[in-house]
């Protein structure tokens, strides 16, 4: 028995937002798990530091399965990003304390390493096509197999993944929501010359993945992947708003183009009809929002029955504990297909300082015991919380839409 002695969460803000629980064990094992939830962080803090912890204590912390099944049976109330992200976390940072008890990294106890290293894609950004074929260039001059193509859209003032700061882009810009314009008939005549432009200037060796951010209906996602089909995308991500599973049969009628979905799913029942009607090729559910490193296997392993790859979410508002578990999580899991990897600022990594390194395009977790990823407290306790939302979207006439 590991006896569960203390746990907390730790709020900090080196450059962004990240919440993170430690839990202690009585013979001085910590386990790290990250609770991040972008522009709602204070509310999946209150519901670990309030509802879950005093569960907690005294507990075996060898029994994941168990606590996780306690967890999520009983609350009663399942599901939902908020209380998917508090177990996630508990879970990942169990894991963390049985990969320290046993000496192992993680990535050993999922059942070891099925390839030599995880793929990773970086985000090319830019205001103009050109801009974002220099930044496409740097990646693919770095080593970088894969690259995210996002770019300016002519004539509006705005786009999803185009920032200020080119190398670490951070759309909870604002301490209320800074209101975006979107227009769906000018993007779908920009998004194909972006993608034409680049294999001219990048030619065929490496992986273009896009990002539509859940913004288009299913016919219109339809054509779109249809007129990015000359280009041989690696996927087409969040193509229409994730809560209809349905509208990728119409998207699937239309286009050849690869799919992607599942940034904002936390649990297997999100993904559920998506993968058994093979109407996607990748799942990107992360350790994070989807219930830890239990339950993203779970979603693996039914995944693979269909061919479905994974390609977990890997924003910079998921903190390098949960980079981590992605990488120990992708190194083991028979269907991997991608990770993404936005880099973090000096700043975080500073305050989470990790075993995980890049080189020639791969990450690899490393071999520390465990995750490989602590928290500096006392350099955490210097980055108080400040209030940070995500954008919110609006037509030209004002009406919202998905952002
Ligand atoms: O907008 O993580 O694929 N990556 C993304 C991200 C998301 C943010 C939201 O918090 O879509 O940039
Ligand atoms: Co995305």
């Amino acid at each position: 028995m590991l006896k569960i002695a203390a746990a907390r969460t730790v709020v900090t803000s080196p450059g962004r937002n990240f919440v993170t629980l430690k839990i202690e064990t009585q013979d001085g094992l910590t386990g790290v798990g990250d609770a991040t939830l972008n522009g709602r962080e204070l509310a999946v803090a209150s519901y670990l530091s309030d509802h879950v912890i005093p569960c907690l204590i005294g507990r075996d912390a060898h029994q994941i399965e168990d606590i996780w099944q306690y967890l999520y049976k009983g609350a009663y109330w399942r599901r939902g990003p908020v209380t998917m992200s508090a177990i996630a976390a508990v879970d990942m940072a169990l894991w963390d304390i049985k990969a320290k008890a046993a000496g192992m990294p993680l990535y050993q106890l999922l059942g070891g390493a099925s390839r030599t290293g995880v793929m990773v894609y970086g985000h090319a950004n830019g205001e103009t096509v050109e801009e974002t074929l220099a930044a496409a260039r740097d990646y693919v001059a770095q080593g970088y197999k894969a690259v995210r193509l996002q770019s300016g859209v002519p004539g509006l003032t705005s786009t999803y993944g185009v920032s200020k700061d080119k190398l670490f882009y951070e759309p909870a810009d604002a301490d209320l929501p800074t209101e975006n314009v979107w227009s769906t008939s000018k993007y779908l005549r920009a998004a194909p010359a972006l993608f034409a432009a680049a294999r001219e200037a990048l030619g065929w060796d490496v992986h273009l993945l896009h990002d539509v951010h859940h913004r288009l209906t299913p016919i219109d996602a339809g054509r779109l992947g249809k007129d990015l089909e000359p280009y041989r995308l690696f996927w087409m991500e969040d193509a229409t708003p994730a809560e209809n599973p349905e509208a990728f049969r119409i998207i699937r009628q239309h286009t050849t183009t690869p799919l992607a979905v599942g940034e904002v799913f936390n649990s297997i029942w999100d993904c559920k009809q998506l993968i058994e009607e093979q109407l996607i090729d990748y799942i990107r559910a992360t350790v994070t929002h989807a219930g830890g490193i239990t339950h993203l296997r779970r979603i693996a392993s039914l995944a693979a029955l269909y061919n479905v790859r994974t390609g977990c979410h890997g924003a910079t508002d998921l903190s390098p504990v949960s980079m981590a578990a992605a990488l120990h999580f992708g190194l083991s899991v028979p269907n991997f297909g991608i990770q993404e990897y936005m880099r973090h600022t000096a700043e975080t990594d500073a305050v989470f300082p990790h075993a995980y390194s890049f080189d020639d395009g791969y990450l690899h977790p490393g071999e520390a015991p465990g995750l490989g990823v602590d928290i500096d407290e006392a350099l955490a306790a210097k980055h108080p919380y400040r209030r940070a939302y995500l954008p919110v979207n609006r037509l030209e006439d004002g009406s919202m839409h998905d952002w």
